[in-house]
């Protein structure tokens, strides 16, 4: 199915070493894309998420850097570029959580948690689209969150920074639709990862609530994304622009149900 075929294109996925990026990238490998993924910290596990890309045959490389580091940031573009080549596709998706009350939260933790999910989007696409414009086409995928629609006590940065990438995604769309660069967002629901593993555990209420307030009735597997992932990457969404697609087994859909329903 051409429309959904990302056979020659190079994707770019942030934070992919595991959980959702990881998914992601799979998925868009299995459409055709050459896969490029980013990790912060440790050589060892992105080379691990490379080499399992690798030995399922998909054609996969990865880069170390910090996407809130600028000058980091500049220099893997130009590298990822000439090793790779072009980047046609980048999945924003590296983003941290802390769960603090707002009252307990120190300045350090709230300026962390903006800068990587909120400003290293900026930091990290303004290389990618300025070599996108001059090639006429290009893709950005922002991962957003339950948290760019609603609120949820002990996450107020987390919300705060995805409630302004829902934002920043439609300005991009807006500033750079011209060129033919689609910018959407792509915003998981609860899905089962290392991030949630601790509100996840058997018995803990919020697990429970979780699955309760969720129609679908479950907890989403990080596989569940793969399908919005091609179809904004691809050319069958060649019009779509500065939408949030919410990927989220229908829970923004409802208000949620008695006990006894
Ligand atoms: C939380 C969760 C969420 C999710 C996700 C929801 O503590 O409420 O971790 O923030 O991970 O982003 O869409
Ligand atoms: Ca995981």
């Amino acid at each position: 199915m051409s429309l959904f075929d990302l056979s020659g294109k190079v994707a770019l996925v942030t934070g992919a070493t595991h959980g959702l990026g990881l998914a992601m990238a799979e998925g868009l490998a299995a459409a055709g894309a050459t896969i490029v993924i980013n990790g912060r910290s440790s050589q060892d596990k992105l080379d691990n998420a490379v080499a399992n890309l690798r030995s399922l045959g998909y054609n996969a490389s990865g880069y170390l850097f910090d996407v809130t580091d600028e000058a980091e940031v500049d220099k893997a573009v130009n590298t990822i570029e000439s090793e790779v080549g072009p980047i046609d596709i980048l999945v924003n998706n590296a983003g941290l959580i802390k769960r603090i009350p707002m009252l307990e939260m120190s300045l350090t933790d709230w300026n962390e948690v903006i800068s990587t999910d909120l400003t290293g989007v900026f930091v990290m696409t303004k290389p990618v689209v300025r070599r996108m414009i001059d090639r006429g086409h290009g893709k950005v995928i922002n991962i957003c969150s339950m948290m760019s629609e609603l609120g949820r006590s002990t996450v107020g940065a987390y919300a705060a920074a995805k409630g302004g990438l829902k934002m920043l995604t439609r300005n991009m769309a807006t500033e750079w639709a011209k060129h033919n660069i689609q910018v959407n967002g792509i915003g998981p629901g609860y899905f089962a990862t290392e991030q949630t593993a601790p509100i996840r555990v058997d018995g803990h209420p919020f697990n429970n609530f979780i699955i309760e307030r969720t129609p679908a009735g479950r907890w989403g597997d990080p596989e569940d994304l793969q399908g919005a992932a091609v179809f904004l990457s691809a050319s069958a969404s060649d019009f779509v622009n500065g939408q949030i697609l919410y990927v989220d087994g229908g829970l923004l859909a409802t208000i949620g149900r008695p006990s006894n329903e």
